[in-house]
């Protein structure tokens, strides 16, 4: 189902088109707390809908006690929480694999930091009253499409466990202002710690069902595969990575980075979304030296953290790699699969001091 770049292929045109229309965050956008909208990034996969928030309904429905069917006033009227959540998708990394999955070609970009403020979905799924053999609630976005030769919407599964903590929320509102058309107006999903594609996007439907799921995008795509002959394991969490504000000024067009000799701070973000980041390190030309991390943002935001660096003349490439609570670190060489999932080698960025 996923095509490969022969190696050394340049991008390809179904990449380019996929990367004009979902756009990544500039990393110049890290020296922001919360990303501003505006710079968060984008992945949208079919088009965008259109929904009219007048007409526009959440159905909770299957093996529920009562059937729900909410307007966006309905869900605005319900407790509201506010939290601040670090996104990342699961096919960030992916143009850095040889030979190159054919997909969105993401080199490092693929995440962004939001307030999203929406009411727990537990507490809408506690007025429908799950059945006790519910084993997942099935998301389904207002998107359609074909994918992987299925003709289908936008749909993702969580156990009744994860749907149930108490950080997921069904949000419809981002950085205080209601979403925006691309990130899933009027309501999406949000759940913190996960790779993007499970936080559904202008979601309509949600079914308790007592069966797992078997729909493409939780069945098939979002699998760690080497091979189209095996499953793979499904992508989960997000696993730790930490990014730098690349130093410097760049040339157009190679971004090549520039800096004059002497004192620079370094400064960047990490985050994991299974354990609280615990540590980073900065390299220059392969000699790793602790950064400095500052205080946490929020359980599910990433981490600042900024390291001083003593620029001498010359061509140096710097490095970064987190480490979580649990003991993951980014790996110094990248395992490969077949559909360019959470490959989170580490950074490395080039600069010419003078
Ligand atoms: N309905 C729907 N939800 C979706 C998607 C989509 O294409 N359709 N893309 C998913 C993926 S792969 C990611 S990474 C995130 C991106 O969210 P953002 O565009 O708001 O950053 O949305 C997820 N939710
Ligand atoms: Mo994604």
């Amino acid at each position: 189902m996923t095509d490969l770049a022969e190696s050394g292929q340049l991008i390809t045109h179904t990449e380019l088109a996929l990367a004009t229309r979902n756009r990544g965050m500039p990393l110049e956008g890290m020296r922001h707390d919360v990303t501003p909208v505006g710079l968060h990034y984008l992945l949208v996969h079919f088009d965008i809908p259109a929904l009219d928030p007048g007409g526009w309904r959440l159905r909770i429905g299957g093996n529920v006690e009562r059937e729900l069917e909410l307007g966006l006033d309905d869900i605005r009227s319900r407790p509201a929480e506010t939290i601040t959540v670090t996104m990342e998708c699961a096919g960030n990394g992916r143009a850095r694999l040889e030979p190159r999955p054919i997909s969105q070609p993401w080199l490092n970009e693929a995440i962004g930091t939001a307030r999203w403020t929406g009411t727990p979905l537990g507490g809408i799924l506690a007025e429908a009253g799950l059945g006790e053999d519910t084993v997942e609630l099935i998301f389904t976005g207002a998107d359609h499409g074909i994918e992987g030769g299925e003709e289908l919407d936008y749909a993702r599964s969580l156990t009744v466990d994860e749907a149930l903590r108490p950080s997921v929320l069904l949000a419809y509102e981002m950085n205080g202002r209601p979403l925006e058309p691309q990130h899933g107006f009027p309501l999406r999903l949000l759940v913190p710690g996960w790779y993007g594609m499970t936080s559904v996007k202008w979601l309509t439907r949600i079914e308790a069902v007592t069966e797992p799921f078997e729909g493409y995008h939780q069945a098939v795509a979002y699998h760690f595969q080497t091979d189209d002959e095996e499953p793979g394991e499904p992508v989960s969490r997000m696993r730790p990575r930490a990014l730098m504000i690349p130093p410097g000024f760049p040339d157009f067009p190679e971004r090549t980075r520039h800096l004059d000799r002497g004192a620079v701070t370094v400064r960047g973000r990490a985050w994991s979304g299974r354990a609280p980041i615990e540590r980073v390190e900065v390299s220059c030309d392969g000699v790793w030296r602790d950064a400095t991390l500052t205080e946490p943002i929020g359980e599910w935001a990433w981490r600042g953290w900024s390291w001083e660096w003593d620029a001498t003349p010359g061509p140096h490439v710097l490095a970064c790699r987190a480490t979580d609570a649990s003991g993951d670190r980014q790996p110094l060489v990248q395992p490969w699969n077949l559909q360019g999932m959470s490959n989170n080698l580490v950074q490395e960025v080039g600069v010419l001091v003078r």
